[in-house]
């Protein structure tokens, strides 16, 4: 794997037309401060017996996702297989998803009892893949009718995805739902969807899929047998969602700063920026970023083009002077965007756009020195959420100790290597 190749210096500092917010004092050099790797696992693995607080009462609802940031940051921080398991045995883990599985919408929910949902579908599906258990966990059965549930979330008209079964339309859930898609081609294998019945995603009326269909025709006959693991998920990804759609609505949500938000017109966040850009990569369709631009009147196609490094040029100047990152201008930095920020710049090949020492220094100013866990800024309250995305951030820093991690997929390398995904596009 190569790591970012040269192309255009990194955009100097003080260049910056943004003002530097400020945010969390102190600066220190990331080699003097240590990463507190046995005190994280110990916050984790109490963060999830802790059943008695108020946080844990108030976040019932994304249970799952919360299991999955604490198994991942632990996984992350666990060379040892033992040690990975030392937070919740498998058992427990996989009794608990599966008692999320709501049988009405076909998904998984963010805790029992509650509907399902593509989000915490994808939650669950990462989780199976981390501890390699897909094909164990899901049958056949339940793998398809997850398929048909996502195919039933994507919008006719546009391409979009909706969450859950009320429609709220974000580019979040194209993501979920394509890398929920793309991990189960891969986990369950080709096999699984052999005989999966692609009519029941066509809409009589609306002729849903007539696209997605004709391209499956074609791409059967050209169908070599030597197409690559990747080629063969999206093969299958094709059968149940209509891939060029749902990323043409990925592109209408481009900004004219190069960024991307919510819904067509919505603001560029970093977040959402990470989830396009994941969503565009898993469909293999990062190219798009390069062949059109917002207010680009004369477009002329070319990848080295100025133009075209907007979005890594808009991802760079999130980087204040005290060395984290900010998710959008004029806002305060918080570790969580050192993975937003990052990871799309790593599927960009331009993480050294930033300067990330400072970063790394910033991540580990957020630790809690005494009782473990990471906070979104200095001296803030350390929680799950921010202890995985900053482990996660020195991760692809490739902070020693750390296992490596996929900025697509959001799990350990080795974890989706270990399906069958060509992780080499970083
Ligand atoms: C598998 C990693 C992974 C994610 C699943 C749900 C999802 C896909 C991605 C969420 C992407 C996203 C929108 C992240 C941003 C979260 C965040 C910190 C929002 C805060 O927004 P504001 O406006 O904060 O409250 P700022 O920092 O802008 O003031
Ligand atoms: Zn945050």
């Amino acid at each position: 794997m190569t790591d970012d190749v040269a192309s255009p210096p990194p955009p100097p500092q003080q260049q910056q037309q943004q003002q530097q917010v400020e945010g969390g004092g102190g600066e220190g050099k990331a080699s003097s401060l240590k990463l507190h790797d046995r005190k994280h696992r110990e916050f984790i693995k109490n963060s999830s017996r802790d059943t008695e607080t108020i946080e844990y009462a108030l976040t019932e609802h994304l249970r799952l996702s919360g299991m999955y940031w604490g198994l991942t940051a632990n996984a992350l921080l666990s060379r040892e297989k033992e040690e990975q398991n030392a937070i919740m045995s498998k058992e427990d883990v996989v009794k608990f998803i599966n008692e999320c599985y709501d049988e009405k919408s076909s998904l998984f929910a963010g805790a029992p009892g509650h509907d399902g949902h593509v989000l915490y579908t994808l939650s669950a599906i990462q989780i199976f893949v981390l501890y390699e258990c897909v094909r164990e966990q899901l049958s056949e059965e339940r793998a398809k009718k997850i398929c048909r549930a996502i195919s039933k979330l994507q919008n006719t008209t546009d391409g979009s995805f909706s969450g859950d079964e009320w429609g709220e339309v974000d580019t979040r859930f194209s993501y979920c739902a394509f890398s929920a898609l793309s991990l189960l081609a891969h986990g369950m294998g080709e096999e699984c969807f052999l005989d999966f019945d692609w009519n029941d995603n066509v809409d009589k009326d609306n002729n849903k899929n007539a696209a997605a269909m004709e391209a499956l025709e074609i791409d059967e006959e050209k169908k070599k047998e030597d197409s690559s693991a990747n080629d063969k998920a999206l093969e299958i990804m094709r059968k149940i969602v209509d891939v060029d759609k749902g990323c043409e609505f990925i592109m209408k949500c481009r900004n004219f700063d190069g960024g991307f938000g919510s819904t067509p017109g919505g603001e560029s966040h970093a977040g959402q920026i990470f989830v396009c850009v994941g969503a565009l990569q898993i469909c293999n369709q990062l190219d798009l970023l390069y062949a059109t631009d917002a207010d680009d009147s004369n477009n002329n196609n070319n990848e080295d083009d100025e133009e075209n490094d907007k979005l890594a040029w808009w991802l760079a100047e999130r980087q204040v002077k005290v060395g984290g990152l900010n998710g959008r201008p004029e806002k305060l930095p918080d570790v969580c965007y050192s993975w937003w920020v990052l990871s799309s710049l790593a599927a960009l090949k331009k993480k050294h756009w930033i300067d990330l020492d400072k970063l790394k220094a910033f991540i580990l100013r957020c630790q809690d020195d005494i009782n473990g866990g990471i906070s979104d800024r200095p001296d803030d309250e350390p929680d799950v959420y921010h202890t995985f995305f900053g482990i996660a951030g020195l991760s692809l820093m490739k902070h020693e100790g750390l296992e490596e991690i996929d900025p697509i997929y959001a799990l350990p390398v080795k974890s989706v290597r270990n399906i069958g995904i060509e992780s080499d596009w970083y």
